[in-house]
């Protein structure tokens, strides 16, 4: 199939996607987010592929949704097309995603930043939730990932004025784990992401369904799941593997059983 907004690569365990509409700054329109979500069902099936990096450009990771798609909508075309299920797939894909964000990360492109699992930005990033300034709210968990992951007083300074911050606020605030100067944004995300994939693909996905539960459910629910998906790496080759390498003293050879 052919892709026109966003470019696939693949680099040994690791497949990157890189949002592609440099004259509108990587804005989401709809073709945009299905392409996207059309690679991610083929990474998804792809048994030779572990970990997944989501870039854009060095000026834009994405600089929001297509404001000039959005912009004839009325309240009954939002509630009669699909506008919002699409968004949701990126939340729902179970292996790990590394965001490398340089430039703008704003609105849809924040949130989407947001859906994946570790955010590594260039010091030229910045993030923001300005859709209050479009006279609307974010609508695809700006206003729930954002207070999660950085409090409810920064997100609600964030959402309330539209306020954009810098890499450095958004390392201070926990909205990204990693800054680093933008020409070596690219290789630093690569080299996690194979760190990541040296490891097994069955408890990569397990390890990342257990975190992502602690913003679901209770402390008590939360730790029961982790438990019960401890008690299920035992069920794995990988699992034995990686002890019995320990033991050995030599570095385990994981084969995704
Ligand atoms: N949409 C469409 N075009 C955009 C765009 C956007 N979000 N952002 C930038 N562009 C276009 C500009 O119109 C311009 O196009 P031309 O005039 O050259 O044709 C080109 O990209 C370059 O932009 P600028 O000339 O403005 O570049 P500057 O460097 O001067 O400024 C900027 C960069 C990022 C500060 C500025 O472009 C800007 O403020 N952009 C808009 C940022 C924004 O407000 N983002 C939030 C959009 S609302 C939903 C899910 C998600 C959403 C909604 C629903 N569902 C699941 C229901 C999300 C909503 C949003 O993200």
């Amino acid at each position: 199939m052919k892709l026109e907004n966003i470019i696939f690569k693949k680099k040994n365990k690791v497949a990157i996607i890189e949002l592609n509409r440099p004259k509108s700054l990587n804005a989401l329109c709809d073709e945009l987010i299905r392409e996207l979500n059309i690679a991610l069902e083929s990474i998804e099936k792809d048994d030779s592929i572990s970990v997944l990096i989501l870039t854009g450009s060095e000026k834009a990771f994405a600089a929001g949704a297509d404001i000039s798609e959005m912009n004839d909508k009325e309240f009954i075309d939002l509630l009669k097309d699909d506008f919002i299920h699409p968004w949701e797939r990126l939340s729902k894909f179970r292996k790990p995603v590394i965001a490398a964000v340089s430039g703008y990360a704003l609105g849809g492109g924040c949130e989407i930043a947001m859906m994946c699992d570790i955010i590594y930005a260039a010091d030229n990033a910045k993030f923001g939730q300005p859709e209050i300034k479009l006279g609307t709210i974010p609508a695809a968990g700006g206003t729930q990932r954002l207070a999660r992951n950085v409090g409810k007083s920064k997100a609600m300074e964030m959402v309330l004025s539209g306020q954009v911050i810098s890499a450095n606020d958004a390392k201070e605030i926990g909205l990204v784990s990693n800054i680093f100067p933008v020409e070596q944004l690219q290789n630093k995300a690569i080299e996690l992401a194979n760190t990541i994939a040296s490891n097994s693909l069955p408890v990569l996905i397990m390890a990342k369904e257990a975190v992502n539960r602690s913003y679901e459910v209770s402390l008590e629910e939360g730790m029961k799941n982790e438990r019960g998906l401890f008690k299920a790496t035992f069920s794995l080759k990988d699992r034995k593997e990686g002890m019995k390498a320990f033991l050995e003293k030599r570095k385990a050879k994981f084969e995704n059983k």
